[in-house]
């Protein structure tokens, strides 16, 4: 088998989505996901001046040599561009062996594991009452596990909640949004956020917390303990996590479960923080890491110190990505737990896909290759429409992290 032809397709049915679809000889193709919020057309352009031309006659079964040929081939290593444009290539490529095999991807990385993917939804409210209200009717839907966060008292436009009653969704079209940041006041609301969710909800629904790289290591610490009562499942990105010792510091002080790595890209972000046990997940998507060949590398060094997998999977990841997640998430030992934050109906009929969600868990579905698949002409109907992540600034206006 050859390939014969690499397409990009940008496209926005209702948020930017950057898709490969690799063609073969033999009339099978296979779909990657290269979107990089806000920065979509970066990938776009490093994919198709400088990596599609070298795929054209290439067999798709090398998947290892290509990765190499790639990553190591370029000279230039990593970053989230290079990274996500390698995931992009590895992903069709898996979902081309499946589809050729006749075989889910899943049964290629290793078999199913489990039944299915423990999944966690987003709650989020204006207020202490909204939010509560918000995890009780995930909970009602099915969930076992939901993601809460809060409008602070005196922050506007707290990290995670929506504007309008709408579906939370941070990339806006447009020039980047500013918000406000104040550590004070959140440090001093969010334990009553929890309290108040584990006196109305119990003890049995999975609770977790984004703080979004916000927080020193030393306030991260103390929010840590504070949160120890509500035994959160975990507690995300507690800081920025470049150098990676300051969870050394974390870890010191509290026993709350650390996640961190959304914005990781290699295995190399990660490698401290994973050889020393200094998180307990990892959440460096398949699409941002190197696609599906570097995460299952990543995921077994894990294994070796006790750290799971917890997959960023927000609305910027396709239903390319999602499916890839599921499959993956079925199949290795330490799978922990995968972010299901739902698409637009219109997303979802861009990219029809076997994938499901029932009582708390998803299933990737038993089609061969990813199960799911572009509508191209549907696509071409939502064409790509700048937009950014936003911004944020402390009160006194310093440029802090979003
Ligand atoms: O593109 C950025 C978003 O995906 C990110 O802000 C969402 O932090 C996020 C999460 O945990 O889903
Ligand atoms: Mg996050």
């Amino acid at each position: 088998m050859k390939i014969t032809e690499a397409r990009l397709i940008v496209c926005s049915p209702d948020r930017n989505f950057v898709t490969l679809k690799l063609c073969t000889d033999e009339g099978i193709y296979g779909l990657g996901d290269a979107t990089l919020n806000g920065r979509e057309l970066a990938v776009a352009s490093y994919l198709s001046e400088h990596v599609l031309p070298c795929l054209i006659g290439r067999d798709p079964f090398a998947i290892e040599d290509i990765w190499q040929t790639l990553y190591r081939g370029a000279y230039w290593r990593r970053g989230p561009v290079t990274m996500t444009a390698i995931a992009a290539v590895d992903v069709a490529l898996w979902d081309i062996k499946g589809k050729a095999l006749n075989t889910p991807v899943y049964n290629l990385l290793g078999g199913r594991s489990r039944q299915g993917v423990l999944v966690y939804a987003h709650a989020n409210g204006k207020d202490i009452e909204e939010a509560v209200d918000s995890v009780r009717r995930h909970m009602e839907a099915g969930y076992l596990a939901v993601r809460a966060q809060c409008g602070v008292p005196g922050v506007a436009g707290s990290y995670g909640v929506p504007k309008g009653g709408k579906p939370y969704e941070p990339a806006e079209r447009g020039l980047p949004g500013e918000g406000v940041w104040s550590t004070e006041r959140y440090l001093n609301f969010v334990p009553s956020l929890f309290e108040k969710l584990r006196v109305d909800l119990g003890p049995e629904v999975h609770l977790l917390h984004d703080v979004h790289h916000r927080l020193t290591p030393i306030e991260a610490a103390r929010l840590g303990k504070a949160l120890e009562p509500y035994r959160l499942f975990w507690m995300e990105d507690p800081c920025p996590a470049e150098l990676q010792e300051s969870f050394e510091l974390i870890r010191r002080h509290t026993t709350t479960p650390l996640a961190t790595g959304e914005v990781f890209n290699s295995v190399w972000d990660a490698h401290e923080l994973i050889r020393r046990q200094w998180i307990d997940y990892l959440r460096m998507s398949i699409v941002h890491g190197g696609g599906i060949t570097h995460a299952k590398k990543t995921a077994d060094f894990a294994a070796l110190y006790h750290v799971r997998t917890g997959f960023h999977g927000a609305t910027d990841l396709s239903p390319v990505t999602m499916a890839a997640a599921l499959h993956f998430g079925l199949a290795i030992h330490n799978f922990g737990i995968q972010e299901h934050m739902p698409h637009t109906r219109l997303t979802d009929e861009v990219f029809p896909h076997e994938y499901s969600f029932a009582e708390g868990y998803m299933h990737p579905g038993d089609a061969a290759g990813l199960g799911v698949d572009i509508d191209e002409k549907l696509a071409a109907k939502c064409p790509y429409q700048r937009a950014y992540l936003p911004v944020a600034r402390k009160l006194d206006g310093t440029l802090t992290d979003w």
